[in-house]
């Protein structure tokens, strides 16, 4: 086992309906320590290039309207494989298909509006953390 850490963002659709905590429980009740958190309102150009991997799918420009709609609350999550860990406590990406206990299953509204984001990769998390973190502020 290895110690990681991964990019953590509650959605706009979580943070409306007061699920921060309810949310972070579960992070931590899964063995994930919250090093880095703030909240923030993502401006659309945020938005487009955190998403932009995404540029060329048909729900780019409504991925980046929603991810502006409301605040969000981006975090850093550390422990034993986090990346994949992390993956797991959120369910898949349609909360239809996401299983019993995920957080999308409990709290996603839809296959957009899916309560959080995780990075895919220890690769992909090290630039998203870069994207929204300085060293100073992960506190482990
Ligand atoms: P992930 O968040 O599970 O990694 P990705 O495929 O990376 O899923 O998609 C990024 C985000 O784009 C999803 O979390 C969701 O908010 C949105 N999204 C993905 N697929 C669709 C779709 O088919 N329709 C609408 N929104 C989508
Ligand atoms: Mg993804």
């Amino acid at each position: 086992m290895s110690v990681e850490k991964t990019l953590s963002i509650i959605k706009p659709d979580a943070t409306k309906r007061n699920l921060t905590g309810l949310i972070n429980t579960k992070f931590e009740k899964a063995g994930l320590r919250i090093i880095a958190q703030k909240r923030l309102q993502l401006t659309r150009s945020m938005a487009e290039k955190f998403y932009e991997v995404h540029k060329d799918r048909p729900f780019y420009n409504d991925l980046v309207d929603f991810m502006i709609s409301g605040p969000v609350v981006v975090q850093v999550l550390e422990g034993d494989n986090a990346v994949k860990l992390n993956r797991d406590v959120m369910g898949a990406t349609n909360p239809e298909d996401a299983e019993e206990g995920t957080v999308r299953k409990e709290f996603a509204e839809s296959i957009e509006a899916n309560s959080v984001h995780g990075s895919d990769s220890l690769e992909n998390a090290q630039k998203e953390i870069s994207f929204f973190f300085a060293n100073i502020e992960l506190v482990t």
